[in-house]
C-alpha cells in the first residue's frame, strides 16, 4: 500500500460542476449510468488527463459530450480511470456506466445489501466502488440521483437532498428521483432501496419551515424508532439554540440497517444508520443503548454543518469535523442530560480508547502527516482528542468568544472544503488571540504528562504551586515542544469553600480566574495572604487531556472527595485514590495479602455511594472502579492481567462487605415495580442500584439473590445486569446457565439482544471463557458476515476480556488472530479494527509480550492481506 501524506496535497486539474446519476437495482446487479459536468481548472496544464478513482469496478461505456469515446483515449482498470483529450476550455459531460454487485459485497464499502435491503457507505472511499471518480473530499458538487428498482422488492426509494419526482415504469418497476442542491463531497452520497417501514413527524425549525422527518426501519419495527425521533428532534431544537444552526433541507431522513461497519453515517438528508443507534425499547435497550442513541443521532445530525455544510479539503483534516462534532455531541448530551456525569464518561472513554492509542506503536497527532489506509484513522485520537482540542479551544476563550469564533467559521466557510488552519484562525480573530503555539495540539502527538507539586510557607501564608509539562518522544515522532494547557483549578478551604487569593506567576504561564494556562515547560503560582493551607484542587473538569502527576497526600484527596465544589474532581480525587491503590497492589508479588486499598479510600467511597444528597448517576460512577485495562495501562509495563484481575476481584469484594448495609438498601431501592422511563435521572437510579447488587453479589457470593433479581427484572438494563453478575461471577452455575439459556429463549429472535448475549458470554472474566467463545464461534447464529455480530463475539473478547484473551498459553491470542485472518477476506474494515488490541504487546510480562509479537507476526506474514489489518499490525510491530 502507498502512503499518502499531507505535505502532498494538490488540487485537481478539472473542477466538478454537477453530478447526475441514474441507479437501475435489479436482482444480482446494478447498472449506474453517471454524468459528470466538467471543465479544465483555469490553468491547470492543456494536456492534463482526468485521473478517476475506482474500487473494483467494471467499465460498461464511456463518452464525452454525447460521443463514445475511442479505445485510445481512456485507460480503465478496476481502480482507476484515465481519460485524455478533453476541452482545454470550457464544460463537457462525461458519461459513464458502470456495472456493479451489491450482493456479493461483502466489505459493506459503496452500495451494497443488508437482509435484502440496498444500500450505501461511502465514507471515506466507498464511492469510487460505485463509480469511476474524483472521489475525494475537495470535490464538490450538486447531485441529481434517479433510482429504479421493482416495486415489490423496494417500495422506498431513497436518496439525498428533497425528492422532486417518482413513478411507475411498468414491468414491475418504478423510479424516484432526488434533488440535492447544496455541494457536496462524494463521501456523503447515499442511496437506500428496500421494503421499509417508517415513523414519520415534522420540526418546525427557527424561521418557520416544515421539514418532514422519516426513520426508516425494518418491516414492523417503526415503532421502536421513537426515542430516536424524539432526540432527533431535540437535536435540531439544540443546535439552532446553542450555535444558530438551522437544519435546510426540506426533508431528513434516517435509515436503520443491521449490517453496518460503524455507528451511522451523516449523509446529506439521508443519514443511515447502524440500527443498534436506532432501534429501542424498554425490553430491548438499556440505559446506555438509550443513551448511545441519543449521542449518535445528535452526533450525525450536528454533521449538517459541521462536515456536510462545511467539510474537509482533504482526509488529514478528519477532525476538523470529528473532533469539532463530538465536542458538540458531548456538549448536547451535557446539556441534555447531567453535565458532571457526562463529562466523567467521556473522560473515562478518552482515558480507556485514547490516552492507549497515544502511548503506544499506532500512536498519531490529532492531524496525521500520512496514511496507507484513511479507514484506520477514524480513531479515538482525531475523535475524542479532537474533541478536547475544540474543548479547549473554548476555555482558552470563554462561551461568548468561542460562539463568536463558531459564528465565523460557520460564516465564511459555508460551502467550502476546509482546513485546521482556517478553523482556528475562525478563534484567533474572535478571541484577538494568537493560537499559533496552541496548534501543535493538532501536530504533536503523545498525552503530555502535567507534574503538579506543591508548597505550603506557614510563616508567609503561602501557597506555591509548581507546574511542569513534558512530552515523550513517541512512535509518531512529532515533536515534544511545550504545548498550550489549560487548566483549572481551584484553593478549597476545610469547609469545602472557595478560597480568593491572589496569584503570582513565575515562569511559563499565565493565570486568568480560575484558569492557568501553562505555555512552557514551567512555572510556578504562589497564593498569597491565605489563613491557612488550602487543598489544590487541579485540573478540574479535566480540562487539558493530559496525564497529571500530582504529588497530593492521600489526606488531601480524602478532602477533596469530601469537599470539592467541583464534583467532577470529588469523582476524580476518588479514582485517583482507587486507581493508586489498585495499581500499587498489582505491582505486588503475588501471595502478597495485603488489601488493595486503604479503609479510609473504602469508607471515603462508601460514604459518597450512600450521600443521598448527591445525584444517583454521580454515585453510580463513584462506584465504577477504574478498569482492568485502565489499571493495565496505568503499569505501563510488566502487566500480569491475572494479577490485575484479582486485584480487582478482592478490592471489590473488600467495598462490598464493608458496605453491605449500604449496598443492600441502594440495590432494593429500585424494585422491578417502578415503570421504566429512559431519562438520565431514572437511569442513574438504576446505574447506582444494580451497581449496588454487583457488590454485594461479590460480597456475599450468593447467585440466588442475583437470579431472583434476574427473573423479577422490568426491564433491559436491570436484567442485563444481574446476567452479567451471574455470568460473570458465577460461571457455570446452575443459577447462571439456567438465566443465559432463558435469555437465549426470550430474545432469540431478536439480533440486537442476541449480541448481548454474545458479548456477555465473551466478556466472563475466566480462561476458560475461551472455550465458551470458541464453541460460540460455531453457534448457528453466528456470522462473519454482521458486524455487530463480530464485534460482539470476537471484539469484546479481545478488547474487554482481560483474563481469557491474554491467557497464558496465548490461545486467546492464536482464536482472535485465526479470526482476524478469516474475517480480512470478508470485512477488512472491522478486522483491522478488532486488530488494534494487540497493540499494547509490549507492556505485558515477557510470557505474554514474547507471544503477543509471535501472533502479529503471524499475522503479518499471512499471504493476500488486506491493505487495513496489513496496515495495523505493521504499524503495531514498529
Ligand atoms: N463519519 C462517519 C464515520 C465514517 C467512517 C469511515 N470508515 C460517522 C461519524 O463519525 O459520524
Ligand atoms: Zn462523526
Amino acid at each position: 500500500g502507498q502512503t499518502v501524506r499531507l505535505a502532498d496535497y494538490r488540487r485537481t486539474d478539472f473542477v466538478l460542476r454537477g453530478v447526475d446519476m441514474t441507479l437501475k437495482l435489479f436482482e444480482g446487479r446494478t447498472e449506474v449510468l453517471t454524468r459528470l459536468s466538467l471543465e479544465r481548472r483555469p490553468g491547470a496544464p492543456a494536456n492534463a488527463a482526468l485521473e478517476l478513482d475506482g474500487d473494483e469496478l467494471i467499465l460498461e461505456s464511456i463518452a464525452v459530450d454525447g460521443a463514445i469515446l475511442e479505445p485510445g483515449r481512456y485507460d480503465a482498470t478496476p481502480e482507476s480511470l484515465s481519460v485524455t483529450g478533453l476541452p482545454e476550455t470550457g464544460p463537457f459531460e462525461l458519461a459513464i456506466e458502470t456495472r456493479i454487485a451489491p450482493e456479493d459485497n461483502t466489505k459493506l464499502m459503496g452500495l451494497y445489501r443488508s437482509n435484502g435491503i440496498w444500500c450505501t457507505q461511502c465514507e471515506a472511499e466507498g464511492f469510487r466502488r460505485i463509480t469511476y471518480f474524483l472521489d475525494r473530499p475537495d470535490v464538490l458538487a450538486p447531485y441529481r440521483v434517479r433510482i429504479e428498482a421493482d416495486r415489490a422488492a423496494a417500495p422506498v426509494l431513497l436518496s439525498n437532498g428533497n425528492p422532486v419526482e417518482s413513478g411507475d415504469l411498468g414491468d414491475g418497476r418504478h423510479f424516484a428521483v432526488w434533488d440535492d442542491p447544496f455541494n457536496k463531497p462524494s463521501y456523503l452520497f447515499a442511496v437506500v432501496a428496500g421494503d421499509l417501514d417508517a415513523l414519520r413527524d415534522t420540526f418546525l425549525t427557527m424561521s418557520g419551515r416544515t421539514v418532514e422527518l422519516g426513520i426508516y426501519t425494518e418491516k414492523g419495527r417503526a415503532r421502536q424508532a421513537a426515542y430516536a425521533m424524539d432526540a432527533l428532534k431535540r437535536s435540531m431544537a439544540w443546535d439552532e439554540r446553542r450555535f444558530g444552526r438551522e437544519y435546510d433541507l426540506d426533508v431528513f431522513n434516517v435509515v436503520a440497517i443491521a449490517d453496518f461497519n460503524m455507528g451511522a453515517m451523516e449523509n446529506k438528508g439521508l443519514n443511515v444508520f447502524n440500527h443498534k443507534y436506532v432501534l429501542l425499547d424498554p425490553d430491548i435497550a438499556t440505559d446506555a443503548d438509550y443513551a448511545g442513541v441519543e449521542t449518535v443521532i445528535a452526533h450525525e445530525y450536528f454533521h449538517n454543518w459541521t462536515g456536510n455544510r462545511i467539510t474537509c479539503r482533504d482526509w488529514f483534516q478528519l477532525c476538523l469535523k470529528e473532533g469539532l462534532t463530538v465536542y458538540r455531541d458531548q456538549e448536547f448530551s451535557a446539556d441534555e442530560r447531567e453535565r458532571t456525569v457526562q463529562r466523567i464518561g467521556s473522560v473515562r472513554r478518552l482515558k480507556a480508547h485514547q490516552f492507549p492509542e497515544d502511548q503506544g506503536p499506532l500512536q498519531h497527532p490529532v492531524r496525521p502527516g500520512e496514511y496507507r489506509e484513511i479507514n484506520n484513522f477514524y480513531t479515538a485520537t482525531v475523535y475524542d482528542k479532537g474533541a478536547e482540542v475544540v474543548r479547549m479551544i473554548a476555555t482558552l476563550l470563554g462561551e461568548a468568544d468561542f460562539r463568536k469564533g463558531m459564528d465565523l467559521y460557520f460564516e465564511r466557510h459555508d460551502g467550502e472544503a476546509a482546513t485546521i488552519e482556517d478553523f482556528v484562525a475562525c478563534f484567533e480573530q474572535a478571541g484577538a488571540v494568537d493560537l499559533s503555539q496552541f496548534a501543535l495540539w493538532y501536530a504533536q502527538a503523545g498525552t503530555p504528562t502535567l507534574t503538579v507539586t506543591e508548597a505550603w510557607d506557614p510563616q508567609e501564608r503561602r501557597h506555591t504551586v509548581r507546574l511542569r509539562q513534558s512530552l515523550a518522544p513517541g512512535a509518531a515522532r512529532t515533536g515534544t515542544e511545550p504545548m498550550v494547557l489549560p487548566i483549572r483549578f481551584g484553593l478549597v478551604g476545610g469547609n469545602g469553600e472557595e478560597r480568593r487569593a491572589e496569584g503570582r506567576v513565575a515562569g511559563g504561564a499565565r493565570l486568568d480566574g480560575d484558569l492557568i494556562v501553562l505555555d512552557g515547560r514551567e512555572a510556578t503560582v504562589t497564593f498569597a495572604g491565605l489563613s491557612d493551607r488550602p487543598y489544590l484542587s487541579v485540573l478540574r473538569d479535566f480540562s487539558a487531556p493530559v496525564t497529571l502527576e500530582h504529588d497530593q497526600a492521600e489526606a488531601d484527596r480524602l478532602a477533596l472527595a469530601r469537599l470539592d465544589r467541583n464534583l467532577f474532581n470529588r469523582w476524580r480525587a476518588l479514582d485517583d485514590l482507587l486507581s493508586g491503590g489498585l495499581t500499587r497492589a498489582a505491582r505486588r508479588p503475588l501471595g502478597d495479602t495485603a488489601p488493595s486499598l486503604d479503609g479510609a479510600v473504602v469508607d471515603a467511597l462508601l460514604a459518597s455511594a450512600g450521600d443521598e444528597e448527591l445525584d444517583p448517576a454521580f454515585r453510580g460512577q463513584v462506584l465504577t472502579l477504574p478498569g482492568e485495562a485502565e489499571i493495565a495501562r496505568q503499569l505501563g509495563e510488566g502487566v500480569d492481567p491475572d494479577r490485575v484481575h484479582a486485584v480487582v476481584e478482592d478490592a471489590r469484594a473488600v467495598i462490598g462487605r464493608k458496605g453491605l448495609s449500604t449496598f443492600a438498601r441502594l440495590a432494593a431501592a429500585e424494585g422491578s415495580d417502578v415503570p421504566f422511563t429512559p431519562d438520565a435521572a431514572s437511569a442513574g437510579r438504576r446505574a447506582l442500584a444494580n451497581a449496588a447488587l454487583a457488590y454485594l453479589a461479590a460480597a456475599r457470593n450468593d447467585p440466588a439473590e442475583v437470579a431472583a433479581r434476574y427473573r423479577s427484572a422490568g426491564n433491559m438494563t436491570d436484567r442485563i445486569a444481574a446476567l452479567a453478575i451471574l455470568g460473570h461471577r458465577f460461571p457455570q452455575s446452575d443459577a447462571s446457565e439456567e438465566a443465559l439459556a432463558d435469555f437465549y429463549r426470550r430474545y432469540e429472535t431478536d439480533e440486537l439482544v442476541l449480541d448481548k448475549w454474545f458479548a456477555l458470554q465473551a466478556t466472563a472474566p475466566f480462561h476458560d471463557a475461551l472455550a465458551a467463545v470458541e464453541r460460540l464461534a460455531g453457534h448457528p447464529r453466528f456470522t462473519m458476515r454482521n458486524p455487530n455480530r463480530v464485534r460482539a463475539l470476537v471484539g469484546s473478547f479481545a478488547a474487554s476480556n482481560q483474563v481469557a484473551f491474554h491467557r497464558p498459553d496465548g490461545a486467546g491470542y492464536r482464536f482472535v488472530a485465526e479470526k482476524l485472518v478469516a474475517l480480512d477476506r470478508i470485512n477488512p474494515q472491522i478486522a483491522a479494527r478488532i486488530a488494534t488490541t494487540f497493540r499494547a504487546w509490549r507492556s505485558f510480562e515477557a510470557g505474554r509480550r514474547a507471544k503477543l509479537e509471535e501472533t502479529l507476526r503471524q499475522i503479518a506474514e499471512t499471504k493476500g492481506l488486506s491493505k487495513d489489518l496489513g496496515d495495523i499490525v505493521d504499524r503495531s510491530l514498529k
